[in-house]
């Protein structure tokens, strides 16, 4: 154990592979990640609690601006709460699409077939509402800062959508817009701004998803050797 700036630190073994082997965990990574699609339709069907708890004890091991960890996750199976959040979102979505949202935004969604309603934040048993927490409180009630807010909370959705995908369920990154009725739903503090939305459940039998291919390596990755 060592003390650099009057803080502990501790060694750490990374994990190690053979070249051989890492090439091959990195090409099974990208086959397993290639498989994930969104998916809108879901089964009822109920996914134990445990499960939920580990999802969001993965994501949050997410890094963070200064390991503040600026994140509040719930997990919403109650199903009264779940009808408001779906009324609610509703409202917004429809005033977004019928007069919010431009002709090209919308021209642009036609492949993911989207409209205001949204039957998934009832029938999925869970949704998972990421907030951020844009500062903290300290005991006295005065505000302490979180850092890259943003980023870190976006690192911590991928690492719970990449969870959600290895536990063989599946999800959505459903954006209400605005999503503050979240916060009032759910009643959390003043510190916190709802991020993300993510439904959790089982896929509906026979789901339909858009027939979309991703970018290539060649079109998304620069090397500069
Ligand atoms: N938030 C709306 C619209 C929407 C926007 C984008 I960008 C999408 O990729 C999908 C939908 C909705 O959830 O329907």
């Amino acid at each position: 154990m060592q003390v650099i700036h009057g803080f502990e630190h501790v060694p750490y073994e990374p994990l190690r592979f053979e070249e051989s082997v890492m090439i091959e965990r990195s090409q099974e990574f990208y086959d397993w990640l290639e498989a994930r699609r969104s998916v809108r339709e879901y089964s009822d069907k109920w996914v134990p609690k445990e499960i939920i708890e580990n999802l969001i004890k993965a994501a949050s091991t997410a890094p963070s601006g200064a390991h503040k960890q600026p994140w509040t996750f719930c997990a919403i199976s109650n199903p009264e709460l779940k009808r408001q959040i779906r009324i609610a979102a509703e409202a917004e979505e429809k005033e977004s699409y019928e007069r919010r949202m431009s002709e090209r935004w919308k021209e642009d969604l036609k492949p993911m077939a989207t409209n205001w309603q949204k039957p998934f934040l009832e029938v999925a048993p869970w949704l998972i509402i990421m907030f951020k927490r844009v500062y903290e409180f300290n005991e006295d009630g005065s505000k302490a800062n979180n850092y890259y807010v943003n980023e870190s909370v976006g690192i911590a959705a991928g690492m719970l959508i990449s969870g959600i995908h290895r536990a063989g369920l599946v999800t959505l990154t459903h954006t209400p817009s605005p999503m503050n009725f979240l916060e009032k739903i759910l009643e959390r503090p003043k510190n916190e701004r709802a991020f993300l939305l993510l439904p959790v459940g089982y896929a509906a039998e026979e789901v339909l998803v858009p027939n979309i291919r991703r970018k290539s390596l060649e079109d998304v990755g620069l090397f500069f050797e």
